[in-house]
Order: C-alpha cells, then structure tokens, then sequence
C-alpha cells in the first residue's frame, strides 16, 4: 500500500493517550474509538482496496500508546471487526467508511451508558452512613458514588493521592464537587484509616480469566490491608475491561513509565546512582476480591470467565485457533529439524 498519512487528530488523541492528558480506561477506550471514527471520514481518494489495511495502520498507532488497559484494544476490535467482517459485502468506500463511523459509535454510547448502570447497580451495595476508601480516578468507581449520594445515603471517601501521578486529587475534586465529603490521604496511610473503612471501591484497566483485576499501581497493597481489616473490596469494571486474550494464558503487560514521573528532570542529576522504577499498574488476584461490578451486574471474580465467554466467545474460538496453529507449526518445526 502507498504511504498514507494520518490525520493530525488522530496523531493528537496517540499521544494524548500515551501522555495521560487522555487517561483511565474507559476515556482511553472511547478515545480510540473516536480516533477509528476520524481516521475512517478524513479516508480521501482512497481505494478500497486499501481501506482496511489504512485502518489497521491506524489501530496499530492507537494500540501503541499504553499497554497495560484492555479497554483501549477491545475498543478497536469492535469496531474493527465489524469492517473486518462485512469486507467481501462492501462495494464502496462510502460504505466501509460508514461501517466504522456507526461501530465507533456505537461503542461510545455502550461505554458511557455502561457506566452509568453501573453508576446505579453498585450504589445498591453502598449503605447509608458507609465510609469508603478509593485510588486513583476511575470514572466507575465514582459514578456508583455519586449515584449513593445522589439517593440521599450519607457516605464519607477516603481518596489517595495516588502517587507518583496523583490522579487521587481529581477524584477527591469531583467528589467534593458533587456534594460528598471526601478526605485526601497519601498512599502510605491506607492502613492506618482501614480501620474506619467499611468498603473499598476501585476501578479496573484490565480484568483477567481467573478474575484477577490489574489497575493502578498500589491497588493490590490496598487489597492487602482491606483483607487483612476485614474490609469488603469492590472493583467496578465494563465489560469490555474483561482480557480474552489471557483466555488462552496471555499475561497482561505491565506499563513501566518514565522515572521522571516519579523523581522531576530537575533534580534527576543528583539521581544519577539510582535506579528509579515506575510500575503503573499492580495485578490484585481474585482471593482479595469480593465482587465485580458490571453493567452486566454483580460477579464473584471467579466469574470473570462467563462474562468472557458471554461477551468475546466469539474472539476466544479465533484466538484458541491461532494458538493451535502456532503450537503446531512449533512442533512441526521441530520435528523436521
Ligand atoms: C487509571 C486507573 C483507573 C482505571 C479505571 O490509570 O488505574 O482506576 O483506568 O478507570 P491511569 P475508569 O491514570 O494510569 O490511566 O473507571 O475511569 O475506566
């Protein structure tokens, strides 16, 4: 295929992902669904032909921003598997390009109307008078607490400041700003104020086969000390934050960023003797989980599987023959050696 150039937009939203000026896994997911959307209307002269592999192109960039939150590749497998499978029905590129605008679409208005069931499924677990404790910013998560409030359930928050990036602190704004009374503590006080926690409430980038939930570094230290307190912990999750791919055994990458996030260029030099390393997300296994929250509704962890099977058979099946194809060709490989 020529080279064909990407529109600046979709540029601008890569690496607003990839910067967290676009940041949590349901933003990241809709944005790159937006992205799919532009890139598939800015398609000019093109032909046909190329379209599919012109969208790829622009997937791959998308996928290169963060790896850690499944949001962000499921989002564009749904919009382009769709293409992918009415290709050999498609006569113009009109109609290729109206395929994605509606898939993408699509997926936003599924993805903020998930949000806001769960808004209104999780707050049926919250009680008047509970003090709750939540890291990080995670859209899910504070929706099921703006809508306990919003019932009249007089609720108190413990946020984190969540180090190294402090997303902690635009969390406790918009609880304050929606009316809860909410408390900033830096990380380190988790277990000193579990005591007074009735119920941990956090968000997923990514939820595993075995119900593993992976979310932003410090969470399963969180768990930890809710376990050992006593202390339900709750995790609020899309569908589409659930991984297929670890269906079939794939470990979910870890992001490491740069150590500049956590000691500042300015002082980096007095640094140079140490090593600095910044983990952004921490893997907090099924046992220290009680429930999931999904616009599905409430699972245990170990559920996580149906909800796979349910919302991505269809990619599993795909995936489990890829696999197999691979382990024999391996094996064939190394049999004719
Ligand atoms: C954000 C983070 C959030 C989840 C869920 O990490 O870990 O808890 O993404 O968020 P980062 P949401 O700031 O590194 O992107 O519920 O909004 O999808």
């Amino acid at each position: 295929m020529a080279k064909v150039s990407i529109p600046d937009e979709v540029t601008a939203i890569a690496n607003d992902i990839k910067n967290m000026k676009i940041r949590g896994a349901g933003k990241i997911a809709r944005a790159a669904a937006k992205g799919l959307l532009i890139a598939a209307n800015e398609y000019k002269n093109g032909m046909l032909e190329n379209f599919l592999s012109y969208m790829n192109h622009v997937a791959d960039i998308l996928k290169n921003t963060r790896p850690t939150a499944v949001s962000l590749f499921n989002a564009i497998s749904y919009v382009l598997s769709r293409l992918e499978k009415s290709k050999n029905y498609i006569k113009s590129v009109d109609e290729a390009k109206l395929i994605v605008v509606r898939a993408a679409n699509m997926f936003i208005e599924y993805s903020l109307n998930a949000v806001e069931i769960i808004g209104e499924i999780g707050s049926k677990r919250i009680s008047n008078g509970d003090v709750l404790l939540t890291h990080c910013n995670s859209s899910a998560a504070i929706a099921i607490m703006q809508k306990a409030h919003s019932q009249g359930k007089n609720i108190k928050v413990y946020a984190t400041e969540t180090r190294p990036k402090f997303q902690g602190h635009i969390t406790a704004r918009a609880l304050a700003r929606a009316g809860i009374e909410v408390t900033l503590i830096p990380d380190t006080a988790v277990r000193l104020v579990m005591r007074e926690v009735d119920k941990v409430l956090v968000g997923a980038d990514t939820v595993a086969a075995n119900g593993a939930v992976i979310n932003k570094i410090g969470t399963s230290v969180i768990a930890l000390a809710a376990k050992e307190a006593n202390v339900n912990f709750f995790v609020a999750a899309e569908t589409y934050k659930f991984s297929p791919t670890t269906v079939i055994g794939e470990l979910v990458v870890i992001e490491e960023r740069d150590p500049k996030e956590v000691v500042p260029e300015s002082y980096i030099r007095k640094y140079s003797s140490v090593n600095i390393r910044n983990p952004a997300f921490d893997v907090t296994p099924p046992e220290y989980i009680d429930v999931i929250i999904t616009e599905r509704g409430i699972i245990p962890p170990q559920a996580a599987i149906l909800i796979l099977e349910e919302e991505y058979g269809w990619a599993i099946e795909d995936y489990i023959l890829q696999a197999t194809r691979a382990l024999e060709s391996d094996e064939e490989a190394v049999t004719t050696w």
